[in-house]
């Protein structure tokens, strides 16, 4: 130990008489007399093997998770480092509190796994790892390029939406709702359901006076609901805008409506309403013995033909006609 000038002073007036054997235990004796009260006299602050717990982060921390106090051993007279101090570190997934905030594995880092620079972009969005059981997860909820689809979006994220995609100028077919349509659509070409009741009595009745006459009937349509039949007019409408087009944008829906207008056998343009769509006619073919009259066995069931306005292209072919009934007339019977 280095004796200083202010020491070797004190050292002459207080250390004679003194029973020491060393500077350090003449220091120490001294200080216990005088205290540290002069700066330059350098008193010791500890015993020499004395020890006391240290830890230098945030008073919250010590203790929680994996965080802990250290000890500082006296040398000398002077405190030693803190040794054996674990402090706070970043949260890491490993079961453990790192950050010692009380919770274990507290993250959830996002993640991207698309190109630089797609990421924020369209559709494309950063995922997140999930820490379980100490093990991160793969990157979750993660939007990566797609192929660039004509829907509105940027689907390969470069920025632009929907490059390449012209637009029809034919919209889109009227989605069909009414359930009735829906099933007529879906190949039941026959609804009874939506017939009026005197109607429904004409049908029965014109079944049953073919059948008494020896012929056979054969009943090929009969309620349409109106959404049906704006639907057959809208494809013999849209048939006719796309064959007339040579738009690529429009080459999906062309072949969709192409498709319907052979599936509904369209030959004549759909009236806007009809006395189908009323409940009041049906279409039927028929055979008869010589010498019948469908037309009068018809009468006696208040039915008649032909709807003038209704398929006139197609009346008078194949022995295949529509009637139509006159309510009043059936009542009176
Ligand atoms: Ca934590
Ligand atoms: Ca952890
Ligand atoms: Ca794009
Ligand atoms: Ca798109
Ligand atoms: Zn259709």
């Amino acid at each position: 130990m280095e004796i200083r000038g202010q020491q070797r002073l004190l050292l002459a007036k207080w250390g004679a008489g003194v029973d020491v054997v060393n500077y350090s235990a003449l220091i120490t004796h001294v200080c216990h007399i005088i205290g540290n009260k002069v700066d330059e006299w350098q008193c010791p602050s500890c015993s020499n093997g004395q020890t006391i717990s240290c830890y230098s982060g945030a008073s919250e921390t010590k203790g929680v998770g994996e965080c802990r106090a250290g000890t500082q051993t006296c040398t000398n007279g002077q405190w030693g480092a803190c040794q054996g101090e674990v402090l706070p570190t970043e949260e890491i997934c490993d079961g453990l509190d790192n950050n010692c905030n009380g919770l274990v594995d507290d993250i959830s880092p996002i993640c991207y796994t698309g190109p630089a620079g797609t990421q924020g972009i369209g559709i494309c969005k950063t995922g997140t790892h999930v820490c379980e059981n100490g093990i991160l997860s793969a990157c979750i909820g993660v939007v990566t390029p797609q192929e660039e689809v004509c829907d509105g979006l940027d689907n390969n994220c470069d920025g632009t939406t929907d490059e390449g995609c012209t637009t029809c100028a034919v919209s889109p077919l009227t989605p069909l709702t009414d359930p009735l349509a829906i099933r007529m659509e879906n190949g039941e070409t026959v609804i009874y359901d939506g017939l009026t009741t005197a109607m429904q009595q004409s049908v029965d009745c014109f079944s049953d006076t073919v059948f008494n006459a020896g012929g056979t009937l054969n009943i090929t349509s009969a309620y349409r609901p109106l959404q049906y039949q704006q639907h057959l007019r809208e494809v013999w409408d849209k048939y006719d805008l796309l064959e007339n087009t040579s738009d690529p944008a429009c080459d999906e829906l062309k072949s969709e409506v192409r498709e319907e207008f052979q599936r509904h056998r369209l030959r004549y343009r759909p009236a806007r309403t009809s006395r189908h769509t009323a409940g009041t006619a049906i279409d039927a073919s028929w055979n008869l013995p010589a010498g019948q009259s469908i037309d009068a066995l018809a009468n006696r069931c208040v039915l008649s033909r032909p709807v003038a306005n209704d398929c006139p292209a197609r009346l008078f072919r194949n022995n295949y006609f529509e009637f139509k009934v006159s309510p009043t007339r059936f009542s009176s019977l």
